[in-house]
């Protein structure tokens, strides 16, 4: 049986849950306790913080783990990166006081950093040749500028916010992040059968977010027409309807280009246009 490391509470863990119920795998999880079991898929779930997660599956106490590719990359241990899940977006970035008259990386020498990520940042300073100090704090890094501990922050960052209500800018990305599946080194084969058939759920899911499956009646003369509007996605299944001078044309379009095609169907004489919502791709 697979047992799964995810986070406890916080930013991941409601994702993740929806995640895992999207793929068939109910858990009632108790507040107080660290394993639940599973329904729908034999995995056993393993709730930690997720600074602890890598370090957990690296040694094997869970087979496979769902985290924050910042943290694997922090904690710089031996995992797979199985796939990356499409969520809890954002980035690791250097940022520096609005006033700071900040050009190029040089800036940085012999200054002091904060972060709650000095290994990531340790790395790309060596990288790139530069010595700076580097203050190692856990939570409200972005406040370190402002009050005297550090000249500049390294951090995650999300919408940016957080760094303009401190007077921040951010100078340089250093890592995109994302949530990912991780695995322990040598997983049996028993147990890569069972973590591929997941990974079959997790692609179906997260192929399908984002693309919406649309049915429309179209005059027969615009087949052609439709083709065009739609190219680069698989031929659109096309139905007879009672009526001959008319078709019933199905297609899956993503949603960025939902409104902008569905005018353009409008256009060439689509009517009864439907959207519906599209659970998984099972390819
Ligand atoms: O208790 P535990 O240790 O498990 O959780 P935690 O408090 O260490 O982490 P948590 O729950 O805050 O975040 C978990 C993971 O979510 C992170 O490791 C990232 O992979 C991911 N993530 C995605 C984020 C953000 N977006 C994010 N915006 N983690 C933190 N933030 C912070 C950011 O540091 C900033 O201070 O949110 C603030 C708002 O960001 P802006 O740019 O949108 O203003
Ligand atoms: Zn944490």
């Amino acid at each position: 049986m697979l047992r799964i490391a995810i986070q406890a509470k916080g930013r991941l863990n409601e994702k993740t849950m929806a995640l895992l119920a999207d793929a068939g795998i109910s858990a009632s999880v108790g507040s107080r306790s660290l394993i639940a079991h599973a329904k729908g898929f034999p995995v056993d779930l393993l709730l930690l913080r997720d600074d602890d997660i890598p370090q957990a599956v690296a040694m094997g106490t869970a087979d496979i783990g769902i985290v924050g590719l910042n943290e694997v990359e922090e904690k710089n241990v031996n995992v797979e990166q199985v796939m990356n899940l499409g969520f809890g977006g954002c980035r690791l970035s250097l940022a520096v006081p609005r006033e700071a008259n900040y050009k190029d990386l040089k800036w940085f020498e012999g200054k002091r950093i904060a972060t709650s990520y000095p290994g990531i940042l340790s790395r790309f300073l060596s990288q790139n040749s530069i010595n700076a100090e580097i203050h190692t704090i856990t939570g409200s890094v972005e406040i370190a500028p402002a009050i005297g501990m550090a000249d500049s922050i390294f951090d995650i960052v999300s919408s940016g916010g957080t760094l303009v209500q401190n007077g921040l800018i951010e100078v340089l990305s250093v890592l995109e992040s994302q949530a990912v599946l991780i695995a322990t080194p040598n997983i049996s084969p028993e147990k890569r059968e069972e973590l591929d058939k997941l990974c079959f759920r997790f692609r179906s899911i997260i192929e399908s977010r984002g693309m919406k499956y649309v049915l429309m009646n179209l005059p027969k003369t615009s087949l052609e027409e439709a083709l065009n509007i739609l190219p680069g996605m698989k031929s659109p299944t096309v139905l007879h309807l009672a009526d001959p001078n008319w078709l019933s044309l199905h297609a899956v379009i993503p949603e960025s280009q939902l409104w902008e095609k569905i005018e353009e169907l409008k256009g060439i004489g689509a009517e009864d246009i439907l959207v519906l919502m599209l659970e998984n791709i099972v390819k």
